[in-house]
C-alpha cells in the first residue's frame, strides 16, 4: 500500500467514511545556499518525492480532529484552544500537533476561513534528517484549509504563512526556504529563490546528473535552540557592522571585500558565523552561473566548498556527516557532497553522474556502514511538483 492509500483507509478506520480529497506536499532537500534563507541571501533546493499526505474532510462541528498514524495517535484542537496550545480536555498538544494548530493559528491571524476538518496523515520524509519534514506538514494542512475554506492564495504566499506557524507558533525562526520549496515545487527542475525580494525561478539538472540523498541516520538534538543561536549570531553581525556600514539591513547587503576588510572588528564566533554566510551567498550566485553553463565539475567544487564551511565555520556538522561526505567525495561519479539542511545530523546531499549513481550509493552505504556501524538509508532522488490535491 502506498501513503495515499494508508491515509485513505486509516481515515475511513477513524471516521466510519472516506475523505473527500487527499492532499500532498513533498519535503525538499538543498543543493546550495544553506543557512543563508534568513539572511536574505539565495537558494538552490528542490522538492523531492518524499512527502506528507493528508486525507481530509470538513468536520462539520467547532472541533479539529487530527490522526497521525506515524505515531497512531490523535488531537483535537478549535479556534478557541490555539492559544493555549491545548487540547479541549485542557492536555497539552502533542509536539507533532503543533504544526497543523501553528497552520491553523496563523491562517486565522490572517483573516482566513479555516473550517474544521477531520483529517488523517502521514509521511515519508524522514524527521529531523534536514529533509523538512515540517514544512511538507505545514503546506499539506494549508492546502486542505485552502480547498475547505472557500479562499485562495499564490503557493509563495501559503509558503509564508506556514512560515509564520512556524516561528511564531511553533518557536523555530526559520527562513522561508523549506515551505517555499514544498509549496512551490517544479518536477524535474531545482529552484532558485532570492529570499529577501522572493522572486524565484526553476532550473534545469543537466539531465547526465542524478542527486543522490544519503541519510546518515542520526537525529539532530537540541536544534531549535543551536538553530535560533545561529540566527541570533548573524543579527548581532549585522548590528556591528552597521557602525561601519551603516546602509546595510541584512548580512547579504555584505560583499566580501568589506567583509574582509571589517572582521577583524566582529568577535572570533560571530566572525566565523558570519563569513559562512557572506561566502555562502557569494557561492550561491556563482553555482547558478555554472549551472546554466553546464558546468556540473565547478557547481560541485562549490558544494564541496559548502561543506566544510558548515563544519569549521557555522559549526552545525558533526562525525557522522563528515564521514558520510568524506566517503562520498572519495567516490567515482561524485561531483560534490555536503551536509544538506539545518545540520547537526541528518542526511547529505550529493551530486553524482547519473550513470555511476546505483554504484556511488551502494559504495557509499558499505563505506559508511563499515566506518559507522550505521546502516544509512540512501536513495537516488527526483525533483517533485509541490504541494496540492491528488
Ligand atoms: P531544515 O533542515 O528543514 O531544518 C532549516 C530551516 C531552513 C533553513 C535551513 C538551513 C527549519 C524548519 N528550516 O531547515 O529555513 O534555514 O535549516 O539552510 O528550521
Amino acid at each position: 500500500m502506498n501513503l495515499a492509500e494508508t491515509v485513505n483507509a486509516v481515515f475511513q478506520q477513524k471516521f466510519g467514511y472516506p475523505p473527500l480529497h487527499i492532499a500532498r506536499a513533498p519535503g525538499r532537500v538543498n543543493l546550495l545556499g544553506e543557512h543563508v534563507d534568513y539572511n536574505d541571501g539565495f537558494v538552490l533546493p528542490a522538492a523531492i518525492d518524499r512527502a506528507t499526505y493528508l486525507a481530509f474532510a470538513p468536520a462539520h462541528t467547532e472541533q479539529t480532529t487530527v490522526w497521525a498514524a506515524d505515531f497512531a495517535q490523535g488531537a483535537v484542537f478549535t479556534p478557541q484552544t490555539l492559544a493555549a496550545k491545548t487540547q479541549p480536555d485542557g492536555s497539552p498538544l502533542p509536539d507533532w500537533a503543533r504544526y497543523p494548530a501553528g497552520v491553523m493559528w496563523a491562517l486565522r491571524q490572517a483573516g482566513l476561513e479555516t473550517p474544521a476538518l477531520h483529517a488523517v496523515f502521514a509521511s515519508n520524509v524522514p524527521r529531523g534528517s534536514g529533509l523538512s519534514s515540517s514544512a511538507s506538514v505545514e503546506m499539506a494542512f494549508g492546502v486542505a484549509w485552502q480547498q475547505l475554506g472557500g479562499w485562495q492564495v499564490t503557493p509563495m504566499e501559503l509558503a509564508k504563512l506556514g512560515q509564520r506557524a512556524e516561528n511564531q507558533y511553533v518557536g523555530v525562526n526559520c527562513g522561508i526556504m523549506d515551505q517555499f520549496a514544498s509549496a512551490c515545487g517544479v518536477e524535474d527542475r531545482l529552484l532558485w529563490l532570492d529570499c529577501r525580494s522572493l522572486e524565484w525561478e526553476t532550473l534545469a539538472l543537466p539531465p547526465t546528473v542524478a542527486i543522490v540523498v544519503a541519510d546518515t541516520t542520526v537525529r539532530r538534538k537540541l536544534t531549535s535552540g543551536e538553530y535560533n543561536n545561529r540566527r541570533a549570531a548573524c543579527e548581532q553581525a549585522v548590528q556591528l557592522l552597521q557602525a561601519e556600514l551603516p546602509g546595510i539591513h541584512s548580512l547579504r547587503d555584505v560583499s566580501l571585500t568589506d567583509f574582509n576588510r571589517l572582521a577583524a572588528k566582529l568577535p572570533q564566533e560571530t566572525h566565523k558565523r558570519a563569513r559562512h554566510v557572506v561566502e555562502e551567498i557569494e557561492r550561491t550566485q556563482q553555482a547558478v552561473a555554472l549551472l546554466r553553463a553546464g558546468d556540473v565539475n565547478g557547481f560541485g567544487a562549490l558544494m564541496n566548498a559548502c561543506h566544510l564551511s558548515l563544519r569549521d565555520l557555522y559549526e552545525v556538522s558533526c562525525p557522522e556527516l563528515d564521514v558520510m561526505v568524506e566517503i562520498a567525495q572519495s567516490l567515482p561519479g561524485c561531483y560534490g557532497a555536503r551536509l544538506t539542511g539545518a545540520g547537526f545530523g541528518g542526511c547529505t546531499v550529493n551530486l553524482v553522474a547519473q550513470e555511476q549513481a546505483p554504484a556511488f550509493a551502494q559504495a557509499l552505504m558499505a563505506g559508511y556502514r563499515a566506518r559507522t556501524g550505521l546502516q544509512p538509508e540512501i536513495y537516488i532522488c527526483k525533483a517533485s511538483a509541490g504541494a496540492g490535491l491528488l
